[in-house]
Formats: structure tokens, C-alpha cells, sequence
């Protein structure tokens, strides 16, 4: 099968990888973004966002001719919604970027055309939508294909991940099941998984869900081991010895925006059944306010044994180890709580991976492991596993640099 015409909408972190990779099978992409900013970057061949081999990817779809930005869509024969769903307060999902891309294609859609969700979105989404657009126009009933497929990319290896990752593809009904793997088959190399739409939806919340109650497992271990006197690290390495256990790594908290965020998506709906998936998401995010806790602890204990405040350095703000991104970091919520709690104290903070930021003053992390007192360690960053620590200093890690 092959289309002539693909209009993506959102070209963020997946719907500009996504459009860049479709345009370069020779598939015309017409991406959409309601940030004209972006919409003009990306036309110059450009990009906003950072992401390994995307820039090349972009300038070639772009200078070839198969891929354009625009703010507003036009015809095409699959429309790809690649939106944002945050979520409000009260941790309930907020699919009104979906419901407003659904809208502004709406007067376009003809009979024939393929509309695929890719948005992480709460079970019963695509049909929601595909309710809302029969409503509006009932010609189209029976006669339009409607299917949802989330993405599973790792930020940091998306453009190698969305060409070669397996992908679960399900339609409203079978007829749209098959259509949208025709559609992704020209473009993905990993298998291509049928089943229906609200299952999808539901693979793509229980993947990150699962991952969420795996961390969340060893961080609760994490807090046993401080107060049983056992080292977390030795413990969990020797235990993942069992040919049936694989326990993942405590860290100060679980950061994203998928991760942190997905599983509100399952408990929003499901508040009563779904109790250990509620419960990790407090476990973790208890995880953060724990790690701020202990320093401010172990400032105090300073105090007391050296009639001084302590120079403290912070190591790290960011998400996860040797990334840029920030969003729903722990490292960076606990920086601020500590600073908070005493902002007359010294500190050093630390990521090595960003020049500069609006709120914290940034120090080499070379020149704060020499100046600090105490050193904690919130990201296991590369550079901080060769950093060449003082005999007197005291050292909280917090995610395992010196295990
Ligand atoms: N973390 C730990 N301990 C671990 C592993 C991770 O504390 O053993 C923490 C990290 O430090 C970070 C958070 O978890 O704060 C999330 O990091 P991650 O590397 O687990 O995942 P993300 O958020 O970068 O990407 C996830 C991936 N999902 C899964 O692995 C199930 C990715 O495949 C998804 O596409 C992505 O979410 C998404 O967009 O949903």
C-alpha cells in the first residue's frame, strides 16, 4: 500500500522523528505545530529539540522535499496525532491536544483516510474521538479507518528505536487494524503487533506503568537497606544472582515525562483496583522527599560536629544519567528543596550536561567535589564515577556512582 499524503500533528520529541523517518521513504509529510517558532526552524531544515541523528534526518526530509512544516493541516490521505496529553490537577489526564487536533482535521477528512492516535492517551480514547468525528460528520461512518499505536522509543536512540522496535498497532476494528500496519510496515522494520485500540492504549500505560512498580521495588528496598545497615547496591546485585530475578536500580526518585506520568493515566480511571500502581508512584515520588531529607540531615550533623555550615554539593539535575532534559526531574525538585529549606547555606550545583539555567547557578563538577564538604551524588552521570573524592568528605549517593 502506499500514501500519498501524511499530515503529522505535534512535532515534538516523537511527531518531528517520527515525520522526518516517513518523509525519508519517500512518503510526502506535512507536519503540523501550533508553535509557528518551531514550524519556521524546522522548514530551514533545522531542529528544536535534542536528539541524536535527528538534525540530519530532518535536513534531508526537508531539502528532498517530502517533509514541510506548517501551523495548520491540510488534505492528506493519514493523519497522524502526535500531541501531548499532560495531565491536571488531581493527576487526571488532559487529552484536549487530541480532541483539538481531531477538530482541526475534521473538515478535511474524506472517505478512504487512515487517522492513527500515537499519543499516550487513557483507555477508550480513539473511540471517544471516533465518536466525536461521526457525530460531526456522519457520512464518514463505516467509511474512515481509526486505529491507535503508541510509540516505546528511548529518548537518546528514538531514531534508530522507531525504525527497528517492535509496535502494537490496534483499530477500531479489524478492517483499521490492517490498514494501519500497511501504513506502518513501509516505514518500521520491528514486527508490527495487531490487537484492538483499547488494548493498545492500555499496552502503552502498562509499559510504563510496570517499569514504574520495578523502580519503585528497589526503592522501597533501598529505604529497608539505610535503616537494616545493608548496602542497597551489593544487596540487589547479588540477588539479581536468582536465574528469576531481575530487580532494577534505586535512584532518588523516578523523573520524565512518561514514567512519572503514565501510570496516573491507569489509576485516574481505575482508582480502586489499582493499588500497586498507585502505590508506586508514592513510593517514588516519597523517594525524592526522602533523599532531601537525609541531607538536610547530614547539614546539621555537620554543624553539630564542626561548629560550621557545610559546603554542599549537588551532583546532577537532570531526569536520568547523561541526558539534558529536566522535565519531572527528582534531582532537580530535591535541588530545590534543599535550597529552599536553607537558603543561606553553601552550595555547589552540578549537571554537567547544560551550560547554563535560569534558576541555579552552575559549577564545574570538578571544582565542587574540591570545595565541598559533603558531595551527593542524584545522577549517575559518567563523568561523576571517575571524580577523585577527599578522605574527610562525607558522600550521600543516593543512585549508586560508588557502588
Ligand atoms: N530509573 C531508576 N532506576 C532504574 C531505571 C530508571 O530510578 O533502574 C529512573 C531514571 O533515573 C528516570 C526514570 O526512572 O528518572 C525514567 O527513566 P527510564 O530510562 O526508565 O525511561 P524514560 O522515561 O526515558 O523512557 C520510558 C521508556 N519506557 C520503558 O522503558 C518502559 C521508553 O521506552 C518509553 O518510550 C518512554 O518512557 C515514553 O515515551 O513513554
Amino acid at each position: 500500500m502506499s500514501q500519498n499524503k501524511v499530515v503529522t500533528i505535534g512535532l515534538g520529541y516523537i511527531g518531528l522523528p517520527t515525520s522526518a523517518l516517513i518523509a525519508n521513504n519517500g512518503i510526502y509529510v506535512h507536519g503540523v505545530d501550533v508553535n509557528k517558532q518551531v514550524v519556521d526552524t524546522i522548514n530551514q531544515g533545522k531542529i528544536h529539540i535534542v536528539e541524536p541523528s535527528l538534525d540530519t534526518a530532518v535536513a534531508k526530509a526537508v531539502f528532498d522535499g517530502y517533509l514541510r512544516a506548517d501551523t495548520k493541516p491540510i488534505e492528506a490521505d493519514v493523519y497522524l496525532v502526535v500531541v501531548p496529553t499532560p495531565f491536571k490537577a488531581k493527576n487526571e489526564p488532559d487529552i484536549s491536544f487530541v480532541q483539538a487536533a481531531t477538530k482541526a482535521i475534521l473538515p478535511l477528512l474524506k472517505n478512504g483516510d487512515l487517522y492513527i492516535i500515537e499519543s499516550t492517551s487513557p483507555v477508550g480514547t480513539t473511540e471517544k474521538m471516533m465518536q466525536y468525528i461521526y457525530s460531526e460528520r456522519p457520512e464518514l461512518e463505516g467509511k474512515i479507518y481509526l486505529a491507535y499505536c503508541p510509540e516505546r522509543v528511548l529518548p537518546g536512540n528514538v531514531m534508530h528505536e522507531l525504525v527497528h522496535n517492535d509496535r502494537v498497532i490496534g483499530g477500531v476494528n479489524e478492517e483499521s487494524t490492517q490498514k494501519s500496519i500497511a501504513f506502518y510496515s513501509q516505514f518500521v522494520k520491528g514486527e508490527l503487533h495487531p490487537t484492538n485500540a483499547r488494548t493498545a492504549e492500555m499496552c502503552k500505560l502498562t509499559e510504563n506503568a510496570s517499569r514504574d512498580v520495578q523502580i519503585a521495588f528497589a526503592n522501597e528496598l533501598s529505604l529497608i537497606c539505610d535503616k537494616a545497615s545493608i548496602n542497597v547496591w551489593e544487596l540487589i546485585e547479588l540477588a539479581n544472582k536468582h536465574p528469576r530475578v531481575n530487580i532494577l536500580q534505586p535512584g532518588c526518585g523516578v523523573g520524565g515525562h512518561c514514567i512519572a506520568v503514565d501510570p496516573y493515566f491507569i489509576v485516574s480511571d481505575y482508582p480502586m483496583e489499582s493499588k500497586i500502581i498507585g502505590m508506586a508512584r508514592e513510593v517514588n515520588n516519597y523517594k525524592s522527599f526522602w533523599c532531601a531529607e537525609k541531607i538536610q540531615n547530614a547539614k546539621l550533623q555537620f554543624e553539630l560536629d564542626n561548629k560550621r555550615k557545610p559546603k554542599v554539593a549537588l551532583m546532577g539535575l537532570a531526569f536520568k544519567p547523561n541526558i539534558d532534559d529536566l522535565r519531572e526531574s527528582p534531582a532537580k525538585y530535591i535541588a530545590q528543596k534543599v535550597l529552599q529549606d536553607d537558603n543561606n547555606g553553601e552550595y555547589f550545583i552540578v549537571e554537567p550536561n547544560i551550560d547554563s539555567h535560569n534558576v541555579f547557578k552552575l559549577t564545574s563538577y570538578k571544582e565542587a567535589v574540591e570545595k565541598a564538604d559533603i558531595v551527593v551524588l542524584l545522577v549517575a552521570h559518567d563523568e561523576f564515577k571517575y571524580m577523585k573524592l577527599k578522605e574527610n568528605q562525607i558522600v550521600l549517593d543516593f543512585c549508586g556512582v560508588l557502588k
